[in-house]
């Protein structure tokens, strides 16, 4: 496949340190990613995604770099690296790298340098004010801290160990983009950026009304750098580049994907995956918004499709929780309900994102005390919970359901010690569930999860509607069914999913078949249209052409 055909592609994402560790410690490692290439292809997927493995206190787990340009040691080397580039290579697959140029690790050399005195040169790589403003961290608490022996405050929009750089200052933009080259040189074939559009802030630094995020988000020379970083970095070279929005909106996403602006090749957005925040709160357990969810999906797919951009398409990342606990069944209908999903995220347009362990259907572990959990932001906001007075239980049964964590236990590869992780203690534990949930497991077993997985993306090459055709949601107000289908001149497919675990009848409106025009079921039952009969968690999916052809 050609390296940026990215509208064919399907990425899988890796968190490193819970993949596999090949080493026996603790964490996992890039030799451990080495030995699992060989899945990954079976699989078919097109890139594999690091999260950060540069060298870093690991404060936030990686997003946190103290040097761009080595690997942390307790990934492997810059070796290590470069034989999984070529490894990975040598199987059709390319590596994306996970770069995080918001922020640096206030272990940083130029922070360091920065925090010398009011006058080094590094101090305008970061934002300092002599007071803070209203502005709140996004991991709780406000957004600045005293740095006593230079009597000012920096920004840190997340911990206050990830300082904020300042984008505005020419020769960070120079000694970014010279990083970025660094890696492109490499062999690399893309760049995942994290929490990119919020590089450029208001530089009156203005309150809002809210924890500030409308003065820093999509901000106004947002897309004058990316155009930059497009210029010096992407321009002439093949990379998928991926940016990760947070609270964005459909029109900037457009900007930032259009290929005729040339920023990036796509964007993540989140609105989908706050649906279960009641009133925009994250820390309270609550079921999710079924309809809203879909009007939120629709609304993606139609904008991103008119506008001429290109949505990455995800239910899970190292931030969320497992989809299957969260929007579908981890009882007794895990199996369907996480093949329902897949089914219904991968048939959409864009660029579908597997996160690692989504693939067999990976459960939250509801770890239920909190000194099982590892992650900075459900530590700080315990903390904050209990000090505010709210009762133990209820925070609990957010952070059980909420967690980063939940998505961060160690991959189980097989029913052997650690599942096959690692032979040490792992950093944190793995999911209770691993003797069942397990890669070897899944493999075995053609009805299982992985090979619903398998077959979306082999269908998504052999299929040109599932890469261009145009999205219509058919039940926007249906309780319980979201049918959708996808239209190309002469080829639809018709997608319809039971998000619920009992039967439900389902009758199709008159224009979801074109008079004349026979189907083919890819997924799901044979009953004629137009009532269907949908049992629990099912996806239907056909394949609707004209009878000539
Ligand atoms: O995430 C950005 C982000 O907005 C989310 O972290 C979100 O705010 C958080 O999950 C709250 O639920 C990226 C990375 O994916 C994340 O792992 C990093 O912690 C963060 O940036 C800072 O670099």
């Amino acid at each position: 496949m050609n390296a940026i055909d990215y509208k064919h592609a399907v990425v899988y994402q890796i968190y490193p340190k819970s993949f596999c560790s090949h080493a026996g410690h603790a964490t996992g490692d890039i030799a451990g990613i080495l030995t699992k290439l060989d899945y990954l292809s079976w699989l078919g997927v097109d890139y594999l995604w690091l999260t950060p493995v540069y060298a870093s206190p690991q404060r936030d787990n990686g997003y946190d770099i103290s040097d761009y340009y080595a690997i942390d040691p307790a990934y492997g080397s810059m070796g290590d690296l470069e034989r999984l580039i070529a490894a990975a290579r040598d199987r059709g697959i390319g590596i994306v790298m996970d770069i995080v140029v918001n922020h640096t690790s206030t272990d940083h050399a130029w922070f360091k340098a920065a925090c010398e005195s009011r006058d080094n040169p590094y101090r305008d790589y970061y934002l300092w004010r002599d007071q803070p403003n209203g502005w709140q961290s996004k991991f709780g608490g406000s957004a600045w801290h005293f740095h006593e022996a230079t009597g000012q405050y920096y920004l840190h929009l997340f911990d206050k160990t990830q300082a904020d750089l300042n984008w505005r200052n020419p020769r960070l933009r120079a000694a970014i983009f010279e990083m970025m080259r660094f890696w492109a040189d490499k062999g690399i074939a893309g760049f995942r950026l994290d929490v990119i559009n919020l590089i450029s802030k208001d530089p009156t630094f203005a309150d809002d009304d809210g924890d500030g995020r409308s003065r820093y988000t999509d901000g106004p020379a947002v897309h004058d750098y990316l155009q930059a970083m497009h210029r010096e970095v992407f321009a002439g070279r093949e990379l998928l580049t991926v940016g990760e929005m947070s609270s964005t909106r459909i029109d900037e996403c457009v900007r930032y994907s259009n290929p005729e602006r040339r920023e990036l090749t796509m964007t993540f957005s989140f609105h989908h995956l706050k649906v279960d925040y009641p009133g925009g709160d994250k820390w309270q357990a609550a079921p999710f918004d079924f309809i809203e969810l879909k009007r939120i999906l629709s609304e993606w797919q139609t904008g991103m499709h008119d506008g001429g951009g290109w949505n990455a398409l995800f239910w899970c990342n190292h931030d969320q929780p497992r989809v299957v606990s969260r929007f579908g069944d981890d009882g007794a209908q895990r199996v369907a309900a996480a093949k329902m999903l897949a089914t219904a995220l991968h048939l959409l347009q864009g660029t579908p994102y597997i996160y690692q362990g989504e693939e067999i259907g990976m459960r939250n572990p509801g770890f239920a005390d909190i000194d099982s959990y590892r992650d900075v932001e459900t530590l700080n906001i315990y903390r904050e919970k209990v000090a505010a007075g709210v009762a133990r239980d209820d925070i609990m049964a957010a952070i059980r359901q909420k967690s980063r964590d939940n998505g961060r236990t160690p991959m189980p590869w097989n029913d052997s010690l650690n599942g096959g992780f690692s032979t040490g203690e792992p950093w944190i534990s793995l999911a209770p569930d691993w003797h069942e949930v397990n890669v070897e497991a899944a493999r075995r077993d053609p009805d299982s999860v992985v090979h619903r997985y398998r077959e979306l993306i082999a269908l998504r090459k052999s299929l040109a509607v599932v890469r261009d055709g145009r999205y219509r949601c058919l039940s926007p107000d249906h309780a319980r069914i979201w049918a959708y289908t996808r239209e190309l001149a002469d080829e639809r497919l018709l997608v319809v999913c039971n998000f619920y675990g009992s039967s439900v009848d389902y009758r199709l409106t008159d224009d979801a078949i074109p008079r004349g025009w026979r189907h083919e079921t890819l997924f799901g039952g044979t009953a004629p249209p137009p009532l269907l009969r949908l049992g629990p968690y099912e996806a239907l999916v056909w394949r609707l052409r004209p009878y000539q052809n």
